[in-house]
Order: C-alpha cells, then structure tokens, then sequence
C-alpha cells in the first residue's frame, strides 16, 4: 500500500490544550483530518499514527465478529475518567461531576487493578472463551498492521510481550489487553498503565448511519473520520477524543442509537506494562483464594 508521510506541527499551546482535558472535541479542533493511508510523524519526529483505510475490512466485515463486539454493548463502566466525560449535579449549594457509565468493556488479561488484586482474564474473557479466541485472528491481523508499518514500537512491544507469561499475551500479538467501546464520544484524555514504548492500535466497526464521531489529536489539530473495517495505530500517551457522534435521527448519541440503531464499535488493542510482572494463573488464582478466605 501506498502511504503518504506527513510531519506536523504543534497547534495548542499547553494551557489551552489544559482546558480541553475530558472535553468533547469541535470542528474547530482541527485543521487537517486524515483521509487516505498515511503515517504522521510529531515536531519531534516521532511517530503520532499511522491510518490504514480498510485494513480490517475482512474482520469488520465478518457477522460473527460483529456479533461478538456488538453483544459487550451491555458492559457497562463508570471508571473511563476523561475518557468517559463527567456530568455536573447540583447538591444544595454546591456542584460536583460524576463519572458516566458508558458501553465500555475490557477484554484478555488485566492486573491487579482496582479491587482485584490478583491478575485475571477479565470476566466476560473467562466467560466467553470461545468468542474471545474467535476474536484472536482479527487482533492478530492488527498486530501484522503493527510490525510492517511502526516496527521499533512493534519491537519494543514484543520484547514485553515475550517477557510475559504467554497465558495472559493474546497469542501471536504483543498485545495483553482490548478495550471495546460502543457508540460514546471519548473525551479528550491521555491512556493510562499501557507501555510507554508501545502503539496502540484501533479498529473500527460501524452500522447504520451517523455523522461525527471523529478522532481528534488536539494538540496538533489534526483528526481522523474512522470509516467501516479502519485501522489507526496511533501513540495512546498523546492527547487525544472523539467529537459527538450525530446519528441519523439527529441526536447527539452516548450509545448505540435506540431510534436508528446507528453504532460506532471501537477495538482498542494494547500492551498492559505491569503484566510482565504477573504470576501463573495458578498463582493468581491461590492470591485470589487467599484474598478471600481474609475477608471471610
Ligand atoms: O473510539 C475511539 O475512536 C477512541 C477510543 C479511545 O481513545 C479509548 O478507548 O481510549
């Protein structure tokens, strides 16, 4: 494939690009948006992404595939942070945002965040086995994209992954962990606990007819409109949100449209740093044991 390289300019001074943090992006927050394939290095000459229209095509394309992503829909969380936006209620005299639970779900392996500490396969990954191996050859295609087209991020990610035990690396990908999310603008954010010297990469999926939801990088003014079976491989510890996605019937949609069934699937696929540091599941599994007999 032919694909254009481009370097770009910072556009956002630093206490502007401040009071953007968790906000939904405009039109405005762009002045360049990726249309073709194409690789856009920062002012620093390191890779920002690398767009690939149609790469997923096939797996995007593939009714099971849909239907196993499409079904994470009831997941629901209230821990994205800016990614999931917050809203503003009034108690007595004093206002405080909350965090909104939006169609987000994690899948493959996790460490020992939050209450569990102990690393696991997510729940619906232990409940869902087949589905999730299912899902392996399309992230192995993704992690393809990733070798041929920023192999010193891929190289960097192998060595981790090579260092992890395999049980929690989906196999034949330096990935651990896919985030799927399901018709939410993100607002704009920073990813978290994935490895610095990584990329991640993500996948889109879309059904019916919305306009919106556009990928924006706003520190260099710079956004993609992900298309139906599209590939963006992208450095996560950039700045980065989606604008409001508008589906067909005119509203302003946070999950998938109950009038048009209009529906933006995004899989996120990445490398979890602390997993190298994970035990056997059968380790994990006494650790949890353990856990719980204390709290007995
Ligand atoms: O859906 C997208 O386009 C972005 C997803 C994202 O940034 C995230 O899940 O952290």
């Amino acid at each position: 494939m032919q694909i254009a390289e481009i370097r770009i300019r910072t556009r956002t001074a630093p206490d502007e690009l401040a009071l953007k943090r968790g906000k939904i992006a405009l039109q405005s927050d762009w002045m360049l948006q990726l249309t073709g394939p194409c690789k856009v290095y920062r002012p620093d000459g390191k890779p920002l992404c690398v767009y690939l229209p149609g790469h997923m095509q096939k797996y995007a394309d593939d009714e099971h595939v849909y239907s196993i992503l499409h079904s994470l829909r009831s997941i629901k969380s209230g821990n994205r942070g800016l990614a999931g936006g917050t809203i503003a209620m009034q108690h007595g005299t004093q206002k405080r945002r909350y965090a909104v639970p939006v169609s987000t779900s994690i899948i493959g392996a996790i460490e020992d965040v939050s209450v569990f500490k102990y690393c696991r396969l997510t729940a619906w990954t232990g409940a869902n086995l087949p589905q999730w191996e299912y899902l392996q050859s399309m992230l192995q295609h993704v992690a393809g994209a990733l070798q041929t087209y920023v192999p010193a991020r891929y190289a960097a990610q192998a060595a981790a992954a090579a260092a992890t035990l395999p049980a929690w690396v989906v196999p034949g990908t330096p990935f651990t962990t896919i985030t799927v999310n399901n018709t939410f603008p993100t607002g704009y954010h920073t990813d978290k606990g994935d490895l610095d010297a990584g990329f991640s990469a993500i996948a889109c999926l879309r059904k019916g007819t919305y306009a919106g939801g556009e990928l924006c990088f706003p520190e260099y003014k710079v956004a993609v409109d992900m298309q139906h079976g599209d590939l963006l491989l992208m450095d996560a510890h950039d700045w980065h949100g989606n604008a409001a996605i508008i589906c067909a019937c005119d509203k302003a949609v946070k999950t998938l449209c109950k009038n048009c069934q209009a529906e933006r699937i995004s899989v996120v696929s990445y490398f979890r740093t602390k997993m190298t540091k994970c035990g056997t599941p059968e380790e994990q599994l006494q650790k949890a044991r353990d856990l719980l007999e204390t709290k007995v």
